[in-house]
């Protein structure tokens, strides 16, 4: 089986939205209570960023996963910590959410703060509104197909 996908960010940062969109799936969000494995991604549940003592979680299960996104709300921008993505095995993406209804400061302020974790390339989308997902899903496609076949 190829590697997964695996999106992690704050609690409501629209992380399991952000995947129902891009499976085309359909089916009604709820709150994610675990980490949650599917056939194409693993959903974080937002404690096991906002708490760091969680941290490990994240860590432990990205390792089998192919890449990461780091989801940011630009309804409400939070910090990062310096380097936290660099951490992770795999290569890891910025996901600025929200930009459906967030203003310009908000996707600014989400965007220096995913530089300051450390990433490197970053999408403006929208996981209700589908703004950037056509974007976003080809450069997934992209990096997880180059993994297929791989042993992790
Ligand atoms: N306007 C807008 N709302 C969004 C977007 N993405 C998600 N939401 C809303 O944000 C809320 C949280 O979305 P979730 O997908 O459950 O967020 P999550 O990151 O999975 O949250 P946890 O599972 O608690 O960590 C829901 O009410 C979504 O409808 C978006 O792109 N635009
Ligand atoms: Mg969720």
């Amino acid at each position: 089986m190829r590697p997964r996908l695996m999106v992690m960010g704050p609690t409501g940062a629209g992380k399991s939205t952000l995947i129902a969109a891009l499976t085309g799936s359909g089916e009604p969000v709820r709150k994610t209570e675990h980490v949650t494995f599917s056939d194409y991604a693993v959903d974080t549940p937002g404690e096991t960023f906002d708490m760091p003592r969680l941290y490990f979680v994240l860590i432990n299960s990205a390792v089998k996963s192919g890449l990461v996104l780091l989801v940011s709300d630009a309804t409400r921008p939070r910090s990062f910590p310096g380097g936290f993505a660099k951490v992770m095995k795999p290569p890891v993406i910025g996901v600025i959410n929200k930009v459906d209804v967030a203003g310009a400061t908000g996707i600014e302020m989400s965007r220096r703060a995913l530089k300051v974790a450390g990433v490197k390339e970053v999408f403006a989308v929208s996981g209700r509104g589908g703004q950037g997902l056509e974007e976003l899903k080809g450069r997934i496609e992209e990096i997880l197909g180059r993994c297929s076949g791989n042993e992790w």
